[in-house]
């Protein structure tokens, strides 16, 4: 199924006079809006392929039906997408669920949708059928060196399918650790991990980057060998300037300041970008801004400080990723919701009185610098959002565009109700 631009401009007549009115009424309080307008437009957000399908628990799945079967038909899947918000121009994808059987049909069927490849993902965490060694404890940190090569190797070979594709960069991230006091010498499993890391980065073509997401735990419980920022930096601190730490928002203990984190990172020039998702607990991988949306454009509002101090480009000079899977909702509703949630939460960050905000810190004037944030925060930029969309060719109403043409219906008629996705 392909939706064309012309066919959703005609169905955003409908929402139009009232859209108007509310952008209208927005807009007139922002001196930059072309600048706004256009940087939102440039703004995409890359859809891991394996949120696709239903998520599930350790408990259970409960499929919802038209699950694409393959990656040619996750492809699909984000071309709807991307369709709807022109937003969602990239797939990032996890190798062995999603390994290409015809590099240039596939890429060839991206090119069609509008589609780039963001960052690979490699796989260390499960055991594959007919793999010689076992992950069970651990992968890049084992403590037996053919693990260690079987876990380099897999590396290099995700390098490999994603020069095919013309990705440029390796997202690592190590589910290596350990479930109980004793099992473990950490500082061995650092080392360990290290050489690891140095021979899959010696393998990094001269344009490619390596990301190194960290996580605080699951699936081990008592330790994680990347388990947080700090142990991420010391790690792509000492492989080189192609190594970044990747900031999964799920990933962290209950109450970090991940804006302090992100703020810092990027002072080093070590911020790789994101996994975007929201959490209550963990790692639950939850729709970006159902949680804590103040927590999101506080996020953002560091990340476009820091990005004008250095003169970076937003849209590209970091990875944009959601991560999210769960098990409730339509994966394709989900994910329009958190593209639109990050949307959201950016063009609050662009509308921070940036002047008065310096003035306020400059003078240790808390109260002031609270109202200036919250002032942008609690504007409705939502007009704004559709506005950027709707000039970019996508539909005014996403959601309800998904519903109203029934596409779920649709790709459970072509695809049926028994599928399940690779991934979680
Ligand atoms: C991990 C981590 C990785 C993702 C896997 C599926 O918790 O967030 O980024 O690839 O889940
Ligand atoms: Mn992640
Ligand atoms: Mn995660």
């Amino acid at each position: 199924m392909i939706l064309n631009k012309a066919f959703i401009e005609e169905r955003n007549q409908s929402y139009s006079a009232e859209h108007k009115r509310n952008y209208e009424f927005v807009s007139g309080s922002v001196s930059n809006i072309d600048e706004v307008l256009k940087k939102l437009i440039d703004f995409q957000v890359a859809i891991p392929s394996w949120a696709l399908g239903t998520g599930g628990t350790r408990f259970g799945r409960f499929s919802g039906g038209g699950e694409p079967a393959n990656l040619e038909q996750k492809i699909q899947d984000v071309g709807l997408l991307h369709a709807l918000n022109q937003s969602s121009g990239a797939i990032s994808l996890h190798i062995p669920w999603d390994i290409p059987k015809d590099t240039n049909a596939i890429k060839a069927l991206a090119a069609q949708h509008g589609l780039k490849f963001d960052a690979v993902n490699s796989n260390t965490f499960q055991d594959q059928p007919g793999q010689q060694y076992s992950y069970k404890f651990g992968s890049l940190q084992h403590i037996n060196k053919s693990v260690r090569r079987q876990a380099i190797e897999h590396n290099i070979e995700v390098i490999k399918n994603g020069v095919a594709l013309g990705s440029k960069a390796l997202t690592v991230w190590l589910a290596d650790g350990s479930c109980f006091p004793g099992q473990l010498n950490f500082r061995k499993a650092f080392q360990n991990t290290l050489e690891s890391l140095q021979e899959i980065y010696a393998a990094l073509p001269g344009d490619w980057k390596i990301f190194l997401e960290y996580k605080a735990y699951e699936p081990n419980f008592y330790s994680t060998t990347v388990a947080d920022w700090g142990q991420s930096l010391l790690h792509t601190s000492k492989l080189g300037n192609k190594a970044y730490t990747l900031v999964d928002l799920g990933h962290h203990l209950p109450n970090a300041n991940i804006e302090q984190i992100v703020s810092l990172l990027m002072m080093e020039n070590k911020l790789a970008g994101f996994h975007f998702n929201d959490s209550k607990y963990g790692d639950d991988d939850l729709t970006v801004g159902s949680i804590n949306p103040y927590q999101l454009f506080l996020i953002f509002n560091e990340l476009v400080e820091g990005m004008d101090a250095k003169g970076m480009n937003h849209a590209t000079d970091l990875a944009w990723m959601i991560d999210a899977s769960h098990n409730v909702k339509d994966p394709l509703e989900d994910l329009l919701q958190s593209v639109e949630a990050i949307m959201i939460a950016y063009a609050q960050a662009l509308m921070v009185d940036k002047t008065a905000l310096v003035e306020a810190q400059d003078t240790n004037d808390s109260a002031k610098a609270q109202e200036v944030l919250q002032a942008a925060y609690r504007t409705d930029v939502r007009p704004l959002v559709a506005e950027a969309r709707v000039t970019a060719g996508g539909a005014l109403q996403p959601l309800q565009l998904f519903r109203s043409l029934k596409i779920r219906e649709q790709l459970i008629a072509e695809r049926g109700t028994k599928i399940i996705s690779t991934g979680l």
